[in-house]
């Protein structure tokens, strides 16, 4: 028996009242969907790898910038009002177009920024254990040689972006990157799959400490490494 439940964005209408829309634009202005997640830590707990500023100024400026900018960019569209941020990534090519440049950005700038803080701990160490150093060890025979590839490619981002490792339906492991807040969730990117691991490489994530020197940033990002949360994304 075939159960298919029918979310409410994929009713049309064949006929909108003006009216009821301006309502629930104006009941979703003052509820927004989208909210700023807590850190799961302190600001200062990634020290000294992640110092406390940087963790204060993007997590509280840029990630708050992007969550209100996201309900901001969707007011106009009640359709996507109640729609999760994972949803909203897979089917992002069919956003309104008016709106769709605005929700890539900010939808794509929480959902990474989501992604990132729980990939990192105070309590990292270690290496992964269990299916996922299996596909790594399958796909690059060391850890060592996985972090040169992974370190690679997030350095070969020109500009602002993300370095990736993703994997497919299989489980087949593979690194990617995005520019600006893309992610490989998103039906527009080239890459997709199932993002494991994600580095922020915009300036913003490390300037403070490390000026222009993303490679030291990246050499210190591997100390925080959550691996339980990269297996649990992993499956
Ligand atoms: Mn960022």
């Amino acid at each position: 028996m075939l159960a298919v439940a029918f979310p409410a964005w994929h009713i049309k209408l064949p006929f909108v009242n003006p009216q009821q829309v301006s309502e629930e634009v104006s009941q979703y202005a003052a509820h927004p969907h989208f909210e700023l997640p807590a850190l799961p830590y302190s600001y200062e707990a990634l020290e000294p790898h992640v110092d406390a500023q940087t963790m204060r100024i993007h997590h509280d400026r840029h990630h708050r910038a992007y969550v209100d900018n996201l309900n901001k960019a969707i007011l106009p569209a009640p359709e996507w009002h109640h729609s999760s941020l994972d949803h909203l990534m897979t089917n992002i090519s069919k956003v309104p177009e008016n709106i769709r440049t605005a929700v890539r950005n900010n939808g794509g700038g929480h959902w990474n920024h989501s992604f990132f803080w729980k990939i990192m701990t105070p309590q990292a160490g270690g290496s992964p254990s269990g299916r996922l150093r299996e596909a790594l060890m399958a796909h690059w025979e060391t850890m060592e040689r996985f972090q040169e590839a992974f370190a690679k490619a997030a350095l070969s981002v020109f500009g602002s972006g993300w370095a990736w490792l993703i994997a497919d339906n299989s489980g087949r492991l593979s690194i990617t990157t995005t520019p600006n807040q893309d992610n490989p969730l998103m039906d527009i990117v080239a890459e997709r799959g199932k993002p494991v691991l994600g580095v922020d490489v915009w300036e913003h994530a490390y300037y403070l400490k490390h000026q222009n020197r993303r490679a030291d940033y990246l050499k210190d990002w591997w100390n925080v490494i959550n691996w339980q949360q990269a297996m649990a994304n992993y499956g």
